[in-house]
């Protein structure tokens, strides 16, 4: 085909572990608070299924993510880094990482480039989108585990794949809305079908 096709893929949950780093690191500076492990996760905030098993686990939860080294200290998710490198350097392909940053600063933006400069390097640097309002960006493809993806842009020029999570594994979804269930799922397929 003459267009090239634009990828967007989200960063938490899609490549970097964000709820398996949560849970390490809430149990280690809150050991005796209750936990939910990943197979009861549901939902996708986090705070809101902390705050409903006990009203003060809610803020506790919030301080796992605004401290320093939370999004550095992130995990890789199997896969995700291999396919997007392998992504970025198909013909006629372009790759950006789309992510929401906390509105919490002090730590996050810094850290999500930083993850990008030591998983995927420099040069990736510059595939880095920060927004948090993804309807803005324009693409073919958004990989992505947020079920609900709104903003001001009520027709965003991509097709949302839901990346699969654990919050979201058990969500029914609408039969049009396609899901990449891990990165061992076949995403050149998806990635073709979009493809002029
Ligand atoms: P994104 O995955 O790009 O849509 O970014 C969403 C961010 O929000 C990501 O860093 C995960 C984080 N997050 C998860 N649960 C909660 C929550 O309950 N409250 C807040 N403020 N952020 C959360």
């Amino acid at each position: 085909g003459k267009r090239r096709l634009r990828v967007l893929v989200d960063m938490d949950g899609v490549i970097a572990d964000f709820e398996g780093g949560f849970l390490k690191k809430y149990r280690a500076r809150y050991p005796e608070a209750p936990f939910i492990s990943l197979d009861q996760r549901r939902g996708f905030w986090v705070s809101t299924q902390y705050g409903q098993l006990r009203s003060d686990l809610c803020e506790k939860a919030i301080s796992i993510w605004e401290s320093k080294d939370f999004f550095m200290d992130l995990e890789p998710l199997p896969g995700g880094v291999e396919a997007v490198r392998e992504m970025a350097k198909m013909d006629d392909t372009d790759v950006f990482i789309c992510t929401s940053p906390i509105k919490h600063y002090k730590h996050c933006p810094y850290e999500k480039y930083a993850w990008v400069e030591k998983h995927l390097g420099h040069d990736f640097l510059e595939q880095v989108i920060l927004t948090r309002d993804k309807t803005l960006i324009t693409g073919d493809i958004l990989i992505d585990d947020k079920p609900d993806i709104i903003g001001v842009e009520s027709q965003p020029t991509w097709e949302h794949i839901l990346f699969t999570a654990c919050h979201n594994k058990h969500l029914v979804v609408e039969p049009s809305q396609r899901r990449l269930l891990s990165w061992t799922d076949d995403w050149r397929a998806i990635l073709d079908s979009k493809r002029q």
